[in-house]
């Protein structure tokens, strides 16, 4: 089994990413400005903010995050956006999800200004990434394409299957392993809560994304002996082990799995920096204006 450090690829590409905004900020150039709107306190989200504006620092971006209560209302929401839109100095935003359940979060995503959508959510560019045309992919996605590709991991002809469908991991995911370029031109099974016999279809993949959203849900026995198995999961449990009280876990038993993967990403340490650094990667693509001109 080798492990895919993502945490070791991350900060590779953080290096590439910092070289190029020291190159920008030689030549007087504008240098990449990533905003975030943080609703509520919701810890996981405080960190996974916190997570991005550090990142930013690392490598030489601006940030700014705008929080608000939980308590504040879409319309307040929707001026925040449009006061972001507007402001030149800002390229790219993103509302930090999930928001509290009387916000409608589809109404929040489309009023942000496709060029500015750096986490690929917006209708339009979900839209230009399934007909193949320029666009900001969903950071996760991206993020493992990334992965594969510095792990060079061949994908091409292989059978692909995907746990999970959502708008944000599974849909993108699909799409891209089956999109007619390399990585990618994988033969793509999409599996979620209505499947039926499961692990019969896990068993034959020779690659296996797993964002299925439950702890440690997928077992040695649903995974074909040398398969590559992503974990896009991350969950806190008690421990008694760490100072917070909670360590991390991912989607896939990493004790026995591992014994089986001839490739397999850790959590932490996996796909979880590989999003992070995805997101810096469409803001610097929104600074330059690489996909809208
Ligand atoms: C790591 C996220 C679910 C719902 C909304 C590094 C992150 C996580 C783990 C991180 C995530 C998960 C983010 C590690 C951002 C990934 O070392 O393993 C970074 O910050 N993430 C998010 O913004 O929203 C989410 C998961």
């Amino acid at each position: 089994m080798k492990l895919i450090d993502g945490k070791q690829i991350a900060a590779t590409i953080k290096d590439e990413i910092a070289s190029e905004v020291k190159r920008i900020k030689d030549n007087d150039g504008k240098v990449p400005h990533l905003a975030a709107i943080l609703v509520g306190e919701d810890p996981a989200s405080q960190t996974y903010v916190n997570n991005k504006s550090r990142a930013c620092d690392r490598v030489g971006f601006d940030s700014s995050t705008y929080r608000f209560p939980v308590d504040v209302s879409e319309k307040e929401l929707l001026d925040a956006v449009n006061f972001i839109n507007n402001d030149p100095e800002i390229d790219g935003l993103i509302v930090q999800l999930p928001l509290p359940d009387h916000i409608d979060n589809q109404k929040v995503i489309q009023q942000i200004r496709p060029e500015k959508d750096v986490d690929g959510f917006h209708p339009v560019n979900v839209g230009r990434m399934t007909i193949g045309l320029p666009s900001y992919v969903s950071a996760t996605p991206f993020g493992i394409m990334e992965l594969m590709m510095r792990s060079r991991i061949e994908t091409k002809g292989k059978n692909c299957v995907i746990l999970g469908r959502s708008n944000i991991v599974g849909k993108p995911m699909s799409l891209l392993m089956a999109r007619n370029e390399e990585p990618g031109n994988a033969t793509v099974t999409v599996c979620h809560s209505k499947t039926q016999n499961l692990a019969e279809i896990t068993s034959r993949a020779d690659i296996l994304i797993v964002a299925i959203g439950q702890p440690e849900f997928v077992t040695a026995d649903m995974v074909k002996e040398g398969a590559v198995v992503i974990d896009v999961g991350i969950h806190r449990v008690p421990s008694s082990k760490t100072k917070s009280g909670f360590k991390l876990i991912g989607d896939v038993r990493f004790d026995e799995v591992s014994e089986k993967a001839s490739f397999i990403t850790p959590v932490p340490g996996g796909v979880g920096p590989m999003t992070i650094v995805s997101l810096l990667m469409n803001t610097l693509k929104a600074s330059k204006k690489e996909i809208y001109g």
